[in-house]
């Protein structure tokens, strides 16, 4: 029996006049055999993939960031943070070629005749429509954070955030709509006519056509490759903003580890964030039972600690350095508080939504989490948020707090 829904989506609509059917819509405007199902489904498994990878590990950072009360993000390794990262930009990068590519793979199908025979061909071509729109704004908002360039009015971090999953979402739509194609297209040859439920003689005939198509075009091979060096050029020029060792051939990437003032990147200036008069005056103030109040030189007659800590920007680059300083479960045993205390960590800076950061128990507590007043083996340098910053082990960027004068428990 046929549902009411059934009978909806199947119902036929109206063609246009055939007068209108006009260059590319015309039969057999599109003779690449790279236009194939075969091509779409290889070319859609790897921007499905780099899409999965970059929504989990962009999920991740959201939930560091905004924790729920069942989430917890551990202190260590201290790594872990800078590899996600890493990995989310990486991918992200890498999908632009991708998506390009698969864009132009199926584009032919714009200008499909008719150009909506049924009720559900209606709902399958919007929801591609939600797709490509999606993706192709997950992809330029990334890329135009990367470059700091905000021309828009929206916040952008809720801004991706929530497109993220409208994207993800579409992918999942899509994959489970085209499955009987992606089973085609990905299915060995030979085998490809079975896996369409075709007869062994159908079969036979489709895979003989198939391969005949795909190896008299020199340009399949070309294809691959040049989707490849696309891939493989946009990483390479990139990923050296988190990977050291290709930061010399990383010309594309904004930041550079080891490339900054007392070989660290900057992402705010101190003259941008306001804190450029610090003067003698400056104390750092730890709320509790036994409220401190600290000069420089009180903070300089607690035990001092050296740790080898990375900063992780979420815009993707990320540098390790060496942080001199003292530890925050020090000073906040002092003011009589819990070692693991959740506590609100706040800047000299008045305006500006990283002025402030909340770090939670398994930070707090860390042996390695320093308000620190070293960099490099020399004291903190304005931009880097001299007299004191928070350096906490696994964290983002973001709550990596310069320019520290009060840490205030929740
Ligand atoms: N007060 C304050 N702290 C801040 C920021 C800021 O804007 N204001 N930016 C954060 C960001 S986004 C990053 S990536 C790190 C970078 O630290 P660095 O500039 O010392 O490398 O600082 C963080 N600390
Ligand atoms: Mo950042």
């Amino acid at each position: 029996m046929t549902s009411g829904l059934d009978r909806l989506l199947g119902a036929r609509l109206p063609g246009p006049p055939d007068a209108l059917r006009q260059g590319p819509l015309r039969e057999g405007s599109f003779t690449s055999p790279l236009h194939s199902e075969r091509r779409a489904a290889r070319t859609g498994l790897w921007l499905g993939l780099a899409f999965l990878v970059c929504f989990v590990t962009g999920l991740i950072s959201h939930l560091i960031q905004n924790p729920p009360g069942w989430f917890s993000w551990p202190a260590s390794p201290t790594w872990l943070y800078r590899f996600t990262q890493g990995l989310h930009v990486a991918t992200g990068l890498a999908a632009i070629p991708l998506f390009l590519i698969k864009l132009w793979t199926v584009y032919p199908k714009l200008f499909e005749w008719p150009p909506a025979g049924s009720v559900s061909r209606v709902v399958s071509r919007l929801s591609i429509l939600v797709l490509v729109g999606a993706g192709a704004m997950q992809l330029l908002t990334g890329l135009m954070n990367i470059a700091s360039w905000y021309p828009w009015g929206f916040f952008f971090t809720t801004t991706h955030y929530w497109t993220g999953w409208l994207a993800i979402g579409a992918v999942a739509v899509h994959v489970g709509a085209k499955a009987p194609e992606i089973r085609r297209g990905l299915a060995r040859r030979g085998t490809a006519g079975a896996a369409a439920g075709l007869t062994g003689e159908q079969a036979a005939e489709r895979a003989a056509v198939d391969t005949e198509a795909e190896t008299q075009s020199v340009s399949r091979r070309a294809f691959v490759v040049a989707a490849g060096l696309g891939v493989g050029a946009v990483t390479l020029t990139t990923v050296g903003q988190s990977v050291s060792p290709l930061g010399a051939v990383s010309v594309l990437s904004p930041r550079i580890p080891g490339v900054g003032p007392q070989g660290l990147p900057v992402r705010q200036t101190a003259e941008r964030a306001k804190v450029t008069d610090v003067g003698p005056d400056y104390r750092l103030v730890i709320e509790g039972p036994n409220r401190l109040e600290l000069s420089l030189d009180d903070l300089a007659a607690f035990p001092q600690r050296t740790e080898r800590l990375p900063i992780t920007c979420v815009e993707g680059w990320s540098a390790n350095a060496t942080w001199t300083g003292v530890r925050l479960s020090d000073l906040l045993a002092e003011a009589g508080l819990p070692r693991d205390t959740e506590v609100v960590v706040e800047s000299l800076q008045e305006k500006g939504l990283y002025r402030q950061s909340t770090v939670a128990p398994p930070h707090a507590s860390s042996p390695r989490t320093l308000l620190a007043t070293g960099l490099n083996g020399s004291p903190l340098e304005p931009d880097h948020g001299y007299p004191v910053r928070l350096i906490a082990p696994n964290r983002p960027g973001v709550m990596q707090t310069k320019w520290v004068t009060k840490v205030t428990p929740v």
